[in-house]
């Protein structure tokens, strides 16, 4: 297909923001329409047509916005506004033709923002920088392949090497990806997760065996309340409000816990009904919770108390003590250390009102069967990992978990991102996994742990990275301390990205580079023995089959699993234990392996291709089984923080605005927060603004402040009087990952703690601009 002219690049100038109330609710035929005129504008409307309907479908594909789960009885439009974007975005006619590779420098696309790289349309040719060339030019894949084979044959160890996920690759692919790490020598398997909800992992891990949701899609309509912790599911999540709907339906009541007044856990105008298009929409939270910045142990401790103190108030009719007699241990150790629970530190720490903390107990009291959920503003703290364990305290109390309508359930982010971890990519996996490696493919594979995120920025840095390579993601862009991050890519051997669009991580490379450019989700991938479908994991462990529809955009694509292969076998030919062949002509055989070596996969071919695929087993919520070292679920005692905020500072999260996915810009808007054609915002308190004697309006630089005294700051952007809550101030992410420290990472998880940054403000010091 021809290529089309790409978009232009727009100012992000803070000055050009439009500025206006934020929304008071989400959705609604607005958010449809939105979604859909772009993608018919772009494709035409038949293209557009069978994508928006075979989304989320059974023989259709999932859409890749978000790890959301599908309900059973899926409607014929079962997508949202974000999910439709991110489908235009991949399907987009718009291709990089041979030409823009001599026309623009490696240099001059670096000046160029995150938003316009994108918009330059899809790779449809491998490229290659070579040593001491500024420019990309094309290569084949053979010749990409065996250079790849060459720098890593090259190494004197392979953990020289290291590759990284994210988490919208397939099953399949990711199984093959970590296999040949695995096979080369190293565990240098980091992820997005590493980013995401690590901190998740690692307390639910710990305390109930198990890092993963412990409810089904149905519990939803069935709890008598959720509580919505540290998340925006309006934005990220926007099928959920169905579920939130559900809920209410039945006579369950919401509750809202955020640092900000979210839009869509207001009012959710469902497009699917007809209250949603012509009336005011569903109300969702019956309580909403202005919290400050990382104060939800806190708040999850105090209710905790409270749930105790009704116990001895009424001995026998509180706690849930088959329950907690049967499944959990630690209860009187956590029964003694919350006595001692200081409530002055209690309202301190959450910024909320004594009759806000007893109107939430009461709420808990009352109701049998409770959900609790989150996301990223419960994962990015320094602290996160206790957070997320005063959540799992409070469920075991009352028996939340195991039974219908219960339970703890982390919203995943990236489609597969869950499904990923479960394939092994992880720099930790246990030995159960390797050594099941090692038994069904006759191979050996190291058992020392490799880098994380974190720290794959810092060996890069030490200059101990010679081959970086990514399925996806822009993890330059993504991770904190983006100038550390540009160090460390610039000091690399050669950066392989295996992508669909340009972005940031192409323009920060260090010797040689190779752009490797694939089929999305949207597309027919065509092999050997017919058409391929891969497969994924949702949020609450469900696995089913992702089937492209619509021709590829280019002839010249391959599959990721292709492109695994033909590294695997430039390395080491087709006489190896591993016949990697065999997986790019049938992904059946790759399935054989994963059912082999996984735990769950049993008939996997046979069960992929019924209806709705299957549901992985799942202890804790299956039979209340739980696999922790002592076989019970414990309860825990942990010691919180209070982020102290010395005089004039403010606690900074970043997040993100409603047009984007992560690090890809869809448009400079944000409209239910009312802001308009800039991302360089910063949402503050008025009353913080006033105490600052900072102007609603004024263009600010933003420095943060760490132990390490280096100053990172972002220059010129606007701060907006907002609510959020006393002391807090929001940014969005990219924009404000230089201002978090590399080092300031979550305990036990290594997450960085994106949401918890101590900032000043300062008069900019140079004009607004780019
Ligand atoms: N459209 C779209 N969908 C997406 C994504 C996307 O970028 N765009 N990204 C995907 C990915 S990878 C992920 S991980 C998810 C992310 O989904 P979310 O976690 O919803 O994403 P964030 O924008 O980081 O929002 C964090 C929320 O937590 C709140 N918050 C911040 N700090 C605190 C705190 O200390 N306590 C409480 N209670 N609240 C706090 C913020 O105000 C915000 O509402 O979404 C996925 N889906
Ligand atoms: N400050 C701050 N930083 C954060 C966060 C935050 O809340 N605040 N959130 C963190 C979280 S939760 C996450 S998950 C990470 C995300 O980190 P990443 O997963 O690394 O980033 P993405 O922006 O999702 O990656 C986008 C790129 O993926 C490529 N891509 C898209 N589709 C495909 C495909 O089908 N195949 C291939 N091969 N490539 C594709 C495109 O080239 C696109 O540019 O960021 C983290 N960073
Ligand atoms: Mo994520």
């Amino acid at each position: 297909m021809a290529a089309k002219a790409p978009i232009e690049d727009i100012s992000e100038d803070a000055r050009n923001m439009e500025v206006s109330p934020p929304k008071d609710w989400a959705a609604g035929v607005p958010g449809v329409l939105h979604s859909m005129i772009p993608g018919i504008k772009e494709m035409g409307a038949g293209r557009a047509l069978t994508l928006l309907t075979d989304m989320n479908q059974k023989d259709g594909f999932d859409c890749m916005s978000c790890a959301w789960a599908d309900p059973d009885h899926r409607k014929t439009f079962e997508f949202c506004e974000n999910g439709a974007k991110a489908v235009t975005w991949e399907a987009t006619p718009v291709t990089i033709p041979t030409s823009f590779w001599a026309q623009n420098s490696i240099s001059s696309l670096s000046g160029k923002s995150e938003y316009w790289l994108g918009m330059q349309g899809r790779l449809i040719e491998p490229v290659y920088k070579p040593k001491g060339k500024d420019h990309y030019e094309p290569i084949s894949w053979d010749d990409a392949f065996a250079l790849i084979a060459d720098r890593l044959k090259a190494m004197d160890s392979p953990d020289e090497a290291t590759f990284y996920t994210s988490g919208r690759t397939a099953n399949e692919t990711a199984f093959i990806y970590q296999l040949m790490a695995r096979n080369l020598g190293t565990n240098n398997l980091p992820d997005c997760s590493n980013m995401c909800h690590e901190s998740t992992g690692k307390a639910m891990g710990e305390v109930i065996g198990i890092g993963k949701n412990t409810i089904a899609y149905k519990d939803f309509g069935k709890a008598d309340l959720i509580i919505v912790m540290g998340q925006n599911p309006g934005t990220n999540h926007p099928r959920m409000l169905t579920a939130l709907e559900e809920c209410k339906d039945n006579g369950g009541k919401i509750v809202a816990i955020n640092t900000l007044h979210e839009a869509g856990l207001s009012r959710y105008k469902n497009p699917q009904r007809v209250r949603g298009i012509i009336g005011h929409g569903t109300g969702l939270a019956d309580q909403y919770m202005l919290i400050r910045a990382g104060g939800d142990g806190w708040l999850m401790k105090a209710i905790s108390k409270k749930v105790l103190e009704a116990e001895d108030a009424a001995p026998g009719t509180v706690l849930d003590h088959a329950f907690l007699e049967e499944h959990c241990q630690g209860l009187e150790e956590f029964r003694e250390h919350v006595k001692d629970l200081d409530n002055d530190m209690v309202l301190k720490a959450t910024g909320l009102t004594q009759a806000e903390i007893d109107e939430l107990a009461d709420r808990y009291l009352h109701s049998e069967r409770v959900i609790i959920t989150w996301a990223m503003g419960l994962t990015q703290h320094h602290d996160a990992v206790s957070i997320i364990k005063e959540v799992i305290n409070l469920l075991l109390l009352r028996g939340n978990m195991g039974k219908p309508g219960a339970g703890a359930s982390p919203i995943r982010g990236h489609s597969n991102v869950q499904g990923d971890r479960t394939m092994g990519i992880w720099e930790q996996m246990p030995e159960k996994f390797l050594a099941g490696l090692d038994r069904e493919f006759g191979i050996s594979v190291p058992r020392e742990h490799g880098y994380d995120v974190v720290k794959s920025v810092t060996a890069m840095q030490e200059g101990k990275t010679k081959v970086w390579m990514a399925m996806g993601g822009n993890m330059v862009s993504a991770v904190s301390d983006t100038h550390a991050a540009e160090d460390g890519f610039s000091k690399v051997g050669l950066n392989v990205q295996v992508s669909t669009k340009l972005n940031r991580n192409h323009l920060t490379v260090g010797d040689e580079a190779l752009i490797l450019p694939v089929l999305g989700r949207t597309e027919i991938d065509m092999q050997a023995t017919g058409e391929q479908s891969l497969s994924v994991e949702d949020s609450v462990c469900a696995i089913h089959a992702t089937k492209g529809k619509v021709k590829p955009i280019s002839s010249l694509l391959k599959s990721e699993v292709a492109v695994v292969v033909g590294i695997a076998r430039a390395l080491w030919g087709d006489d190896g234990p591993i016949d990697w062949a065999g997986f790019e002509k049938n992904y059946d055989t790759i399935r054989d392996h994963i059912e082999a070596v996984i735990p769950g996969f049993t008939d996997f071919n046979k069960r992929l291709r019924q209806d709705h695929g299957f549901v992985l087993p799942h202890g804790p919520r299956d039979s209340r089984t739980f696999p922790t070292k002592t076989g019970k679920a414990m309860i825990t005692v942990n010691d919180l923080e209070y982020i102290e905020r010395p005089e004039g500072r403010l606690l900074l999260q970043s997040m993100r605005a409603h047009d984007q996915f992560n690090t890809t810009i869809y448009s400079l808007d944000d409209r239910y927060r009312g802001i308009k054609k800039s991302r360089r915002v910063i949402f503050v308190n008025p009353d913080d603004l006033k105490e600052l004697g900072i102007a609603d309006g004024a263009i600010v630089d933003v420095h943060s402040e760490y132990s390490d005294g280096v100053d990172r700051v972002v220059r010129a952007f606007k701060a907006v009087s907002y609510p959020t809550s006393r002391g807090c101030a929001a940014t969005y992410f990219p924009e404000g990952n230089p201002l978090v420290p590399l080092g300031l990472t979550a305990m036990g998880s290594n997450t960085p703690a994106s949401k918890s940054v101590v900032i000043r403000l300062e008069p900019a010091s140079v004009p607004a601009g780019r």
